[in-house]
């Protein structure tokens, strides 16, 4: 192993002095001219990875939902999933090193992990839209080619893009064939297969207005559309052509403000979404004839598919248990329906879908969903092989058919992490198969009102939480605060955690009525900014 060529390289992407960052809720995020050494080293580290999982590992450049200044990374692991929490440690120590100790780190590791460093290993980069991510999945190539390892780069393409090909390639494409190209294939066969089975099937298609959040989401659809036939007609807005990305649209933008995006025709009563920078997260929403906003989010859409699931499932007689995976920031509402109307179990994991997927994984079917809209649904195998064993079986006409819906929604998901457009596709032909309009797919259940702040502080590390983030236990006094300022208002709830990808802590309070929802995310505010040093202006309300 040639140390001496990954050090002398690595001084071509120095380390700014004094900067520390921390490997958060999915990856490294930051300004974008802070990250040219974390590229570069998260190069190293996916190398590491492959030779110690002897798979392909993948690099996708992004800050997702940020502003178009920042940047970021992801590391995606074998299977597609997240990088695996024991290594986010390695990472942070890596991304932190000083320029003499790279080598020392990269041999520590691989002592800690017994990693064979004479393994091949084979890295899949991608990057989304924003100006410095071309420069920054350079220096991610350059760490692997230090490493003399093998990479391909597959350039533009959304986050799930990349997941579903490293996934591909490590499984000898029995995922999908590993191109972008075949992920439209796939995700295109099984949404039209899906869409015969709606009674309304070559009437007049059914459409969607898309915020593409200027970015690489609204490339991407721009190309999918080449293979989807008649059975979902897409009218993309905010594509990249004019406006900055995630600039006052997207789903971040949607969610946290409840409104719909700038650069958007909305007709009353229309279905809408938007995706997020780099199209792992998916929103709905419309305007009513009055002219009031209706947002359906994460919690709807894991209501939505749940429910669908769930209805097969007894039409196909099998027996697998399936539950839904949410985080704090769950809809009462949600959670409420959920348990006591459709009696599926629901757990409540920490914030990042790496949370949400790892517990999903312990059910034969586990549907996650962030109320900002990521998500996915995971089969487990066996409940692969049984659905996919009842629709080519000998099974009379009706459990057949339902048995079929089964598997193309297994292959319209994108199972390795939520994906906007395989999200997308799904709800479509759910809609498309219930005949269901999004305002009945809206008064399912009504939210309970809440409201979402974030406040500035010198130190977020200052509050740690428990409770799957609901409750925090520094710094002192604040969730006794909290507490009796819950008690001040009916069906309330609050909680506040340090974001993982900003450098703020946020709040969410949920009430009876939108002010007193209102009202208690700035009553929390500002107990946040006096008892966890809050940085500039108090907040207000
Ligand atoms: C990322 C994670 C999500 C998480 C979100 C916000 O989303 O993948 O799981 O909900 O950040 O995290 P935090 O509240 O810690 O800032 P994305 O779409 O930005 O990659």
């Amino acid at each position: 192993m040639d140390f001496a060529a990954i050090a002398r390289l690595s001084t071509e992407h120095p380390k700014p002095i004094g900067l520390e960052l921390q490997y958060g809720t999915a990856g490294f995020r930051s300004k974008a001219e802070q990250l040219d050494h974390i590229m570069y080293r998260m190069g190293l580290l996916a190398v590491l990875r492959s030779k110690q999982t002897k798979s392909t590992i993948g690099v996708m450049v992004t800050a997702s939902h940020n502003p178009e200044e920042d940047n970021g990374v992801k590391l995606v692991d074998p299977l597609g999933e997240m990088l695996a929490v024991a290594w986010e440690e390695y990472a942070t120590c890596l991304a932190n090193a000083e320029e003499q100790d790279i080598t020392a780190v990269l041999q520590d590791i691989s002592q800690k992990e017994r990693i064979s460093l004479m393994q091949e290993a084979f890295v899949a980069i991608g990057r989304d839209t924003r100006p410095s991510s071309e420069t920054l999945s350079q220096a991610v190539i350059d760490g692997v080619t230090a490493f003399g390892a093998q990479y391909h780069d597959y350039g533009l393409v959304t986050t799930p893009q990349l997941h579903y090909i490293v996934c591909c390639r490590n499984t000898r494409e029995q995922y999908g064939t590993s191109t972008v190209k075949g992920y439209y294939q796939k995700l295109t066969k099984a949404f039209a297969e899906l869409c015969k089975q709606a009674s309304s099937y070559g009437d007049t298609p059914r459409g969607v207005k898309v915020d593409g959040a200027n970015g690489i989401g609204a490339l991407k659809l721009k190309e999918i559309e080449n293979y989807l036939q008649k059975e979902c007609l897409i009218e993309l807005f905010n594509d990249g052509t004019k406006g900055k990305l995630n600039c006052a649209c997207g789903a971040d933008f949607v969610k946290v403000q409840q409104k719909p995006p700038q650069g958007m025709e909305m007709n009353p009563n229309e279905k809408c979404c938007s995706f997020d920078g780099d199209a792992d997260r998916i929103v709905y929403y419309y305007i009513d004839s009055a002219g009031q906003f209706h947002l359906l989010d994460g919690d709807k859409i894991a209501t939505l598919i749940s429910t669908f699931l769930k209805e097969l499932l007894i039409k196909v007689g099998l027996n697998l248990k399936m539950a839904v995976i949410q985080t704090a920031y769950a809809n009462g509402s949600s959670t409420r329906y959920l348990e006591e109307t459709m009696k599926v179990p629901v757990y409540c994991t920490k914030t990042g879908v790496k949370h949400l997927h790892h517990k999903a994984q312990e059910f034969d079917i586990g549907v996650y969903f962030e109320a900002n809209g990521h998500g996915t649904v995971l089969f487990s195998k066996t409940a692969e092989e049984k659905i996919r064993q009842l629709a080519k079986g000998e099974v009379d006409a009706e459990k057949k058919k339902a048995a079929k819906m089964l598997e193309n929604t297994i292959d319209l998901i994108n199972q390795t992490v939520g994906d906007a457009i395989s999200d997308m596709l799904v709800i479509e032909a759910i809609l498309a198969v219930k005949s269901f309009t999004v305002q009945q797919w809206d008064t399912v259940y009504t939210d309970l009102p809440n409201r979402q702040l974030k406040v500035k502080v010198a130190d977020r590390r200052v509050i740690d939480t428990t409770d799957a983030e609901r409750c925090a236990v520094t710094p002192p006094g604040l969730q006794e605060k909290i507490d009796e300022l819950v008690k001040k208002h009916s069906l309330s709830r609050a909680f506040v955690r340090p974001s993982g990808t900003e450098d703020v802590i946020r709040v969410y309070a949920e009430a009876n009525t939108q002010e007193n929802a209102d009202a208690l995310a700035h009553e929390v505010s500002l107990a946040v900014f006096h008892l966890a040093g809050g940085i500039g202006e108090e907040p207000t309300p």
